[in-house]
């Protein structure tokens, strides 16, 4: 019994040493130490029958042949997964002396994106902070508590995608909705910017889509006046448009603001003659903007009859179009690799 043993021993470690995969490995195994009829297991079933002295010298043996066999499986499992690593490692070699991709097929930045990053060290110079939210918002932050109540026929200037099964929520139309959600994260005094994406239920047009950026502004503090609001939107119109740049505001009416107006800066390209881009009237116009009105500082949970603040709402699409003379809107969202890489 003891040369069976041995036998097999010899076999087994032949067997292992020329198996080339897993697979094969796994095979072999079971057909030598499998559980039920592996040919070792059924060796030391045969141990039983022999009488107390054989037993000890034979067991001693079958032991020796069992631990060595279990030692060559080991091994032989070690070297093939050094193998598959070296394999998984040469294909993922990289070539460090090929020449790079060509220029041009580096990936650019939006236009938005561009308009968004200068803005935002515009402003960051000047003591704001750029905050951002979600574009997913509650009707209570997109309007309510910008002081556009339910029912309250302002809700129809500004389209809106309603959120199906989800009554209350909206995508939001305006980064107005934040005004509300900083007073209350961060209370007043409060300097800070929102630029971020907005939805409306347009029929789309050269200027209106129906998904386009908006940077708010606002700004909370003791003593905030209208003319404090006329000198930051000032320094931004000459920071986008050049040293000689002029504002204009004229009222209009937003529930948000009291009193509210439009902005309009001295058209960049014609210097106020008059040309097709301001169609002719030498005013370009690229933001709302407003005292905040009471109501809103009260939901922000600001004492309102401490603080003052005013707010702005830039077209930052508007901007990127103005910026780089684009005469559609929906190129900027159509992912249009054509239009992407001129930027
Ligand atoms: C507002 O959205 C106000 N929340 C702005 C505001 C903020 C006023 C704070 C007062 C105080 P309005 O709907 O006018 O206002 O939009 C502001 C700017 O967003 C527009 O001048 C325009 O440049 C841009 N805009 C609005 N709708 C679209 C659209 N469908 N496509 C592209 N740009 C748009």
């Amino acid at each position: 019994m003891q040369s069976k043993f041995e036998q097999l021993k010899t076999e087994a470690l032949l067997a292992i040493k020329s198996v080339s995969d897993k697979i094969q490995l796994e095979d072999l195994e079971n057909k030598l130490l499998g559980r039920k009829s592996g040919e070792l297991t059924n060796l030391m079933k045969g141990l039983k029958d022999l009488t107390d002295d054989a037993r000890k010298v034979i067991g001693v043996v079958a032991n020796e042949v069992k631990k060595d066999i279990e030692m060559a499986f080991a091994n032989k499992k070690n070297e093939l997964l050094n193998l598959d690593w070296a394999a998984a490692v040469e294909k993922e070699r990289v070539d460090i002396t090929q020449p790079t991709l060509p220029h041009s097929e580096r990936g650019t930045f939006h236009p938005n994106t561009i308009i968004q990053k200068d803005l935002e060290d515009f402003f960051t110079s000047m003591g704001f902070v750029v905050l951002d939210g979600p574009e997913l918002e509650s009707d209570f932050f997109n309007f309510t508590a910008v002081n556009v109540p339910e029912n309250h026929p302002a809700r129809d200037m500004q389209d809106t995608f309603y959120i199906k099964n989800h009554p209350g929520m909206v995508m939001r139309t305006h980064t107005s909705s934040m005004q509300v959600r900083s007073m209350l994260k961060q209370g007043a005094p409060l300097r800070a910017i929102v630029p971020g994406k907005c939805y409306r239920n347009e029929a789309t047009d050269p200027r209106h889509e129906h998904t386009f950026y908006q940077l708010e502004g606002f700004v909370i503090d003791e003593h905030i006046t209208f003319a404090h609001m006329k000198g930051v939107l000032e320094a931004v119109a000459k920071h986008l448009y050049g040293a000689d740049t002029q504002v204009r505001l004229r009222p209009k009416y937003y529930p948000f603001v009291e009193p509210g107006v439009n902005g309009e800066v001295t058209c960049f390209i014609c210097k106020g003659k008059g040309c097709r881009v301001c169609k002719n009237t030498g005013w370009l116009e690229i933001f709302g903007a407003g005292m905040i009105h009471p109501n809103v500082l009260k939901e922000g949970k600001v004492d309102a009859g401490r603080y003052q603040g005013f707010a702005f709402g830039l077209g930052l699409t508007r901007l990127a179009m103005l910026k780089y003379g684009i005469e559609d809107i929906r190129h900027l969202e159509s992912g249009d690799l054509k239009f992407l890489k001129q930027f």
